[in-house]
């Protein structure tokens, strides 16, 4: 069975684009793979982060993992920071990689370019990402769009290692969803809907209050022609729109336009907000049950030993061929 593995790093909280973007693929994906996911927590530190907000939201994502459909039979559900393996790994592959690829990273440049003062994790991160996935020999690497050239870069060092030292990682491949790949800001639908950039006017988060997201909705920009229909570049709030529903009903992207074809921008938002409320309040009411009953702690701790286990051995095997150690 192919091994599957992905992570959601909080570094704030879950917002439907990571609900419709990870987690709801991950749903789908854990009935047919062999399933890791994990909180990439490593990761959020790229950025400042406040350490007690940090550790609350780290259980908060795992019940809300949990509280979405990830059944903790059917996957192995980690904690990053608690396996001193992937950093471990991480080093000696950072030195195995070019400065030239590392540089190429767009994320890095686009972030890079906002901020003043960014972290050298910031720009090593994907070499840590790098780590995450060949620690454990994941065959297939789910990500959004804006991923796929940090699993590219993944793959490129399994392939280096593998051809230096012989036979060591499975060469990764990304899982692109062809629907919902990018849920789009509310409030600038040609900004990507992210957990982390501060302003929430246009982010639904996962466990936003009903008249809240009714209200993110409603008030979500669009355009002045009022026709429905899927137009990324003419329409990106529309499209957006169309996409979201599509993603939460199942049907395709044709399937919706055709539904509200006649619709106005109205309805189309209502629609779009009645679904969206009924998703996410089955989530919350899940959540509220899970987030204080001590399944977080079971879940990761049965998750960290198997995990332990599995990187001690790959790691080991990485220091021999590197001529590390004491053989
Ligand atoms: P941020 O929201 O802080 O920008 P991120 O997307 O970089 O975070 P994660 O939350 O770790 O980081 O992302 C987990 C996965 O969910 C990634 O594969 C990412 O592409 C996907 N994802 C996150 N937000 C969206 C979105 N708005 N649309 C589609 N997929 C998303
Ligand atoms: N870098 C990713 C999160 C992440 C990840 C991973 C995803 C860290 N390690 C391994 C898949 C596999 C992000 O910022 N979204």
């Amino acid at each position: 069975m192919k091994r599957i593995l992905t992570g959601l790093k909080p570094s704030g909280e879950l917002t439907l684009g990571s609900f419709i973007g990870g987690i709801k693929q991950s749903v789908e994906y854990q009935n047919i793979y062999d399933s890791f996911i994990f909180v990439p927590d490593l990761h959020a530190i790229t950025v400042p982060q406040d350490a007690n907000l940090l550790h609350e939201r780290i259980k908060k994502n795992v019940a809300l993992y949990l509280a979405c459909g990830i059944d903790p039979n059917k996957n192995t559900i980690y904690l990053q920071s608690e396996n001193v393996y992937h950093t471990n790994l991480s080093w000696i592959l950072e030195c195995h990689t070019y400065m030239g690829e590392a540089s190429r990273m767009t994320q890095y440049k686009d972030k890079a370019s906002k901020k003043e003062n960014i972290s050298v994790g910031l720009f090593t991160y994907p070499i840590l990402m790098a780590a995450d996935i060949l620690l454990y020999d994941a065959d297939l690497v789910p990500v959004g769009i804006d991923q796929k050239q940090h699993v590219e870069l993944a793959r490129n060092l399994a392939e280096r290692f593998n051809h230096k030292y012989g036979e060591t990682f499975v060469v990764p491949e990304s899982l692109i969803p062809k629907v919902g790949a990018k849920i789009m800001d509310l409030q600038n639908p040609t900004k990507k809907m992210s957990k982390s950039d501060g302003d929430t006017k246009g982010t639904i988060l996962l466990l936003d209050k009903e008249e809240i997201i009714r209200k993110k909705i409603m008030s979500a920009v669009t355009d002045s022609e009022n026709k429905v229909y899927y137009d990324l570049e003419n329409k990106p709030g529309i499209s957006n729109l169309l996409t979201i529903y599509s993603s939460l009903s199942n049907l395709s992207i044709k399937e919706t336009e055709e539904k509200f074809k006649d619709s106005n921008y109205g309805n189309l938002k209502k629609e779009v907000a009645d679904l969206v409320t009924t998703t996410l309040l089955e989530i919350q009411k899940k959540y509220q049950e899970i987030i204080n009953s001590g399944i977080v702690d079971r879940v990761l701790e049965n998750g960290h030993k198997i995990v332990l286990k599995i990187a001690k051995k790959k790691y080991d095997s990485v220091l021999k061929k590197v001529g590390l150690g004491r053989n």
